[in-house]
């Protein structure tokens, strides 16, 4: 249950513990959210948010009858903005008193006048794609999906794209993973996700590929790549979850395929449109996958292969049993030409890049989404 009546942040017993999320039969959301879903937002540790609160009073409004913190919008605010001037090196201090000063107006005008600035490691707290879900203050606009950069933001440059990509090249080659987040932050600030894979993450993989077969870059490079930037796109995800809605669509790398950040980066474009994705991953063998389409009955299902599939393999002959209208689209270089599927209500479309993924994937306005 909801405290409305704003209570001072300090009066927490100490040593009390509090939940990050909704208690039992709370829905918190409604009015307020906990510390680990702001933090999750605004990629903000939750221990820095409690900290805020506590010594600069940079905090929630609201506290449960418990006593736990839920966040308002405005709190939200309050906070990015704090993690702004923190980052542009204003003392914590001094962040808190300018913050506490302003009403929702200066704070809002603030925000969007800084929209080409945030800090490192923040996470894109305003830049996102308008949604059907999402809790806001009476009157407030609703927040949109996390993960990309909102129209009107300054927008990354093509040499700024190449420079990206020599950068984290650079950083994979000296095994550098702070310096590589940096550039992933860098890259994410100003471009939403789709923008971000195809024009540099992408790119710097592939260069990275090229590298490894060369022997000029020892395979732990490409793993270093690889990992940081799945974190990269899973907080994508995770900051969209509460956002997502339908009957998932099915992600899955083919039998014996390890690659699967094409996936990754599917699933946090779709999620940022509000589709729902059931990810399976890499490796799904044939049978999994066939009883996975059959238990969840998907509208679609996106498969990845980088490595090379042989013409006939039984997964598709295995869609015969499929008996509603299936869109199976598949991408990655490792598809061979002509595919033969059975006769019945599935069809195969192969997409080239990354776009025509996500265009095959988001639901044509009007169309029925389960
Ligand atoms: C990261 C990586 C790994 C990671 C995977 C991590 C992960 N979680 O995915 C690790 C280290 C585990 C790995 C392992 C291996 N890898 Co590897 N790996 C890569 C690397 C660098 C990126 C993979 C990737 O995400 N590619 C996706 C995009 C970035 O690249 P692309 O497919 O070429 O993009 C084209 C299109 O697909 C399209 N596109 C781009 N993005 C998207 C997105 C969508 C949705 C769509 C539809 C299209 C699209 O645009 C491009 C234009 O042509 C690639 C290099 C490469 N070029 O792909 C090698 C690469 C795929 N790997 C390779 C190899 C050989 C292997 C191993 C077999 C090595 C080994 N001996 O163990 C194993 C595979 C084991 C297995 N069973 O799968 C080779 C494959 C060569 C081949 N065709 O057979 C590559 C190409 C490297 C190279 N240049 O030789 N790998």
């Amino acid at each position: 249950m909801i405290d409305m009546n704003p209570q001072p942040a300090a009066s927490r017993e100490p040593g009390q513990p509090e939940p990050d999320h909704p208690e039992p039969g709370e829905r918190a959301p409604e009015l307020g959210w906990p510390v680990g879903v702001v933090s999750e937002r605004l990629a903000i540790a939750a221990p820095t948010l409690r900290s805020w609160d506590r010594r600069h009073g940079i905090g929630p409004s609201l506290r449960t009858r418990g006593n736990h913190r839920r966040y308002t919008e405005l709190d939200i605010r309050r906070v990015l903005l704090m993690s702004r001037l923190t980052a542009q090196g204003v003392p914590a201090q001094s962040a808190a008193d300018s913050v506490l000063a302003m009403d929702s107006q200066a704070i809002a005008e603030r925000l969007e006048g800084d929209r080409g600035f945030a800090a490192p490691g923040e996470g894109d707290g305003l830049g996102r794609v308008p949604g059907p879900r999402g809790p806001g203050e009476p009157g407030e606009p609703r927040e949109p999906g996390v993960g990309g950069a909102r129209a009107g933001e300054v927008e990354g440059s093509e040499q700024d794209a190449t420079d990206l990509v020599e950068a984290i090249v650079g950083a994979a080659r000296a095994l550098d993973p702070r310096t590589m987040a940096l550039l992933y932050r860098q890259v994410m600030r100003r471009r939403d996700v789709g923008r971000a894979w195809v024009e540099v993450f992408a790119p710097a993989l592939r260069r990275v590929g090229d590298l490894w077969e060369e022997g000029r870059l020892g395979v732990q490079s490409e793993h270093l790549t690889s990992e940081l930037l799945q974190s990269e796109l899973r907080a994508v995800v995770r900051a969209n979850r509460l956002r997502v809605a339908g009957v998932p669509v099915v992600l899955a790398s083919a039998d014996d395929e390890q690659h699967h950040l094409p996936l990754l980066a599917l699933e946090a474009e779709l999620a940022r449109h509000g589709v729902a994705s059931l990810f399976l991953g890499p490796r799904v063998p044939s049978d999994a996958l066939v009883s996975a389409l059959r238990e969840s009955q998907p509208r679609a299902v996106f498969l990845w292969a980088s490595l090379a599939r042989p013409q006939a393999e039984p997964f598709w002959r295995d869609l015969e049993i499929i008996d509603w209208p299936l869109e199976v689209v598949i991408g990655g270089p490792g598809w061979p030409d002509g595919i033969a599927v059975p006769e019945g209500p599935v069809t195969v479309t192969r997409v080239a890049d990354f776009g025509a993924a996500v265009t095959a994937l988001v639901p044509r306005p009007g169309a029925s989404v389960g």
